[in-house]
């Protein structure tokens, strides 16, 4: 899978050389490139950014270097990979979820384009969406100051779910998300720590009870702090 990232901070992913994702990029599952979005501009202070049309607070990225940057990656894929998507994270976009993650994995080429200040001048998405498939793509309902932490949370959660990625892969079944409810809790030993103990049941050897166990866990917790998670009670009769 090959993963380009346009920035205006590339240091910020050097967190990726290390971890899973660093193993799988030595591996040569993920190839990842980070680009300078400065790269792309021409004038003395190497400028991204400009007042918006029609006023309003703050900065906006200007297009022309962004057209630059993307013209680059995608002429340069064109033989080699597939169909690019092309992402912008944005707080106006669709919620970045464990289905999208999924998506995400199953890419060819994704192309993340980071976004700082109050945003990229809209005719790039637009531009974007004549050359690929485009996707804005928000990680919740909060305000973050640029694109760069959404991107490496939207890596971390794909990269793991692209084949060879994650050792062993019975590990990607039983986590939160996973079947649409949280995980249940677990314990290692010792079986007695600080007087807390490890659930009996966990001790008894059986399996059947176990896992009744841990997916009755699973229910109460998401019931108690994301029942919006749970399908809907059926209504009661009249
Ligand atoms: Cl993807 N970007 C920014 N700037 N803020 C966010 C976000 C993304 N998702 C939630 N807040």
């Amino acid at each position: 899978m090959r993963i380009d990232i346009v920035t205006i901070f590339p240091d910020f992913f050097e967190v990726l050389d290390i971890s899973l994702l660093g193993k799988a990029r030595t591996r040569g599952i993920i190839d990842l490139r980070v680009h300078d979005l400065r790269d792309h501009t021409h004038d003395r202070h190497r400028t991204v950014d400009d007042t918006p049309y029609g006023g309003g607070a703050g900065m906006v990225m200007r297009p022309e270097p962004w057209g630059e940057a993307l013209d680059a990656i995608l002429d340069d894929a064109a033989s080699e990979h597939g169909d690019p998507l092309v992402v912008f994270p944005s707080p106006a976009g669709e919620l970045f979820t464990q289905a999208a993650a999924g998506e995400f994995a199953l890419e060819e080429h994704i192309v993340f384009c980071c976004g700082r200040y109050e945003g990229i001048d809209q005719r790039v998405v637009d531009y974007a969406q004549s050359r690929a498939r485009v996707r804005l793509v928000s990680l919740g309902d909060y305000v973050l100051n640029g694109g760069e932490v959404a991107v490496m949370a939207m890596i971390e959660a794909a990269g793991r779910l692209v084949p060879g990625v994650v050792g062993n892969p019975q590990s990607l079944v039983e986590e939160s998300h996973s079947d649409g409810l949280l995980e249940y809790p677990s314990y290692t030993k010792p079986a007695e720590w600080r007087g807390l103990e490890v659930p009996p049941i966990l001790l008894s050897g059986h399996h059947a009870q176990i896992a009744a166990w841990r997916r009755e866990q699973q229910l109460e917790r998401t019931r108690r702090v994301r029942p919006e998670l749970l399908p809907p009670e059926p209504a009661e009769e009249a």
